[in-house]
């Protein structure tokens, strides 16, 4: 029996105007849940009721607020294995890469249940005496949070988390395809003891949600908007919270590079491009875009990867495999239109390319009734190709070459995304120069491009996002504004920068 699930609005159950059904990418025939999508109304009452209950929230104290946060992190631990199995079934991620996923929201519970108790402010001295002056950071009001669906519980909760415990309320709006995974971290979340109302989950559609967002603005009832996607739905995202005087805290897509010095150990970086390009087939932000290979080790390169691609199991995700299905048919169609950007310049070295069928399968294996793609490696991507430029997001990998180390930051550049990159070699001059050259959020050393810890800052520049991140403390900053509070005592009117006391120096002293 699949799930029917609907939007939760001020503790209470929301009305639908629509149903979307989430499928299991693995097996398509299988239904995941049925999904009560809500209209534009609904988003907006959602951020009304949101406010409302924001108020209350704001007043308990931070600490308390912060074991709310070490409880949600308990429950998600306890309830793991279901969740992780949840997520596998809705968006076919390889059951340890979701338990990993799960994993990382108790990691950003165990990062902010302390901060309930520091959330620090700066007591620091005045230009005048009897007087103190104070920081305090006060929680924005209400966060709208849309999401997608690649990440759906990990991602949401670098969101969610660091905004309740600031004292925000928030509406989320989750990827549907992705909802009934969503919908099981709000049940966790709630059963912390969130008061209702701090908390609402709204599913909709993209146009019910731009247009609730809008509504909501409108009303002055949303005072941040957090979203992760395409750069192309970014860019109104942000259009539209600018509109109303605010910046939208965006992460969006990238085109993530690895450069490949001549003096990089060859088998490390086989398996970094392996995991950074393949693992989730393909489907992070921070996914492998383009190897860029020095031109002495490329051939070598080129043929170790395809080898060990070949090796890698493709399959089941609740096997031990490399990666699974595409996450849901929307995606899937997206990838082929990807592939139609193959030219005759392109070599692909990695055997066939398009969905795992009977007529086109890999191996043994036919894909069944499941959304599985082969794996494309493409040797000869060029500067000025698409596959070069633009995100694909799904298993596909390009490759081209360079001669100097200054060309291969000029090539990881070239693009305009801004997510992350990485650089393999063993000399350290080259791994610094490439930090200070590339224009990512996020650099690996000797590692694959994807898997960022909770405690670090994560985002992008450029095409990947307006500069905001993240994760670790850099996140409150989204989530908090800053006030200043001066204190003066002194019983009478003090004029800053006049009635100040004035030392005056000998500037005319010399040593003799
Ligand atoms: C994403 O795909 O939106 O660094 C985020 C990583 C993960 C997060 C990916 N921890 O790959």
């Amino acid at each position: 029996m699949s799930r029917q699930i609907v939007s939760v609005v001020g503790g209470k159950e929301a009305a639908a105007a629509g149903t979307y059904t989430s499928l299991n990418p693995a097996r398509t025939g299988e239904v995941v849940a049925r999904v009560g999508l809500a209209d534009a109304g609904t988003f907006a009452a959602a951020c009304r009721t949101a406010k409302e209950a924001q108020r209350e929230w704001a007043r308990v104290p931070a600490p308390v607020r912060g074991r709310v946060i070490a409880s949600i992190g308990r429950l998600v631990e306890a309830n793991a294995e279901r969740l992780a199995r949840l997520v596998t079934e809705e968006i076919g991620k390889p059951y340890a890469e979701a338990l990993g996923e799960v994993r990382e929201i108790v990691d950003t519970c165990d990062f902010f249940l302390g901060e309930g108790r520091r959330l620090y402010g700066q007591t620091v001295p005045s230009e005048m005496p009897d007087k103190n002056l104070f920081t305090f950071r006060n929680p924005i009001g209400v966060a709208a949070v849309v999401t997608a669906g690649n990440f759906p519980v990990a991602v949401p909760s670098w969101y969610l988390v660091p905004a309740l415990l600031c004292g925000n309320a928030v509406v989320w709006k989750p990827a549907e395809y992705a909802a009934a995974s969503a919908e099981a971290m709000f049940r966790l979340f709630t059963a912390a003891g969130l008061p209702d109302g701090v908390l609402n989950i709204v599913f909709a559609d993209g146009a019910a949600t731009f247009e609730g967002l809008e509504l909501a603005l409108g009303e002055g009832t949303v005072h941040k908007v957090g979203f992760t996607g395409s750069s192309e739905v970014g860019r109104k995202v942000g259009e539209l919270a600018g509109r109303h005087l605010q910046s939208a805290c965006l992460e969006l897509g990238g085109k993530n590079p690895m450069v490949i010095m001549p003096d990089a150990e060859l088998d490390l970086a086989v398996e970094g491009a392996l995991f950074s390009g393949f693992g989730t087939a393909g489907q992070r932000c921070t996914s492998l875009g383009t190897v860029i290979v020095h031109e002495s080790v490329h051939d070598e390169f080129v043929e170790r990867f395809a080898r060990a691609l070949n090796a890698a199991a493709i399959g089941d995700p609740a096997g031990d495999v490399l990666a699974g299905p595409l996450l849901d048919r929307k995606f899937a169609d997206r990838y082929e239109e990807f592939l139609t950007w193959l030219q005759p310049h392109h070599k692909v070295v990695s055997g066939n390319v398009g969905r795992i069928t009977k007529d086109n399968p890999r191996g043994g294996f036919d894909g069944g009734e499941g959304l599985y793609y082969h794996p494309v490696i493409v040797d000869g991507v060029q500067p000025g190709d698409r596959l070069f430029l633009e995100e694909t997001f799904g298993p596909i990998v390009g490759v081209t070459s360079f001669a100097t180390l200054d060309e291969a930051v000029e090539l990881a550049n070239l693009p305009g995304y801004g997510l992350s990159s990485s650089i393999y070699t063993t000399n350290a001059k080259h791994a610094f120069r490439f930090r200070e050259g590339i224009s990512a959020g996020m650099v690996s050393v000797n590692n694959s491009t994807s898997g960022a810890e909770a405690h670090l800052p994560f985002g992008g520049n450029g095409k990947s996002g307006n500069g905001s991140r993240q994760s670790g403390m850099w996140v409150l900053d989204q989530f908090t504004r800053w006030q200043s509070m001066n204190w003066d005592h002194s019983g009478k009117l003090q004029k800053a920068q006049m009635d100040v006391a004035e030392i005056e120096p000998d500037l005319d002293f010399r040593l003799p």
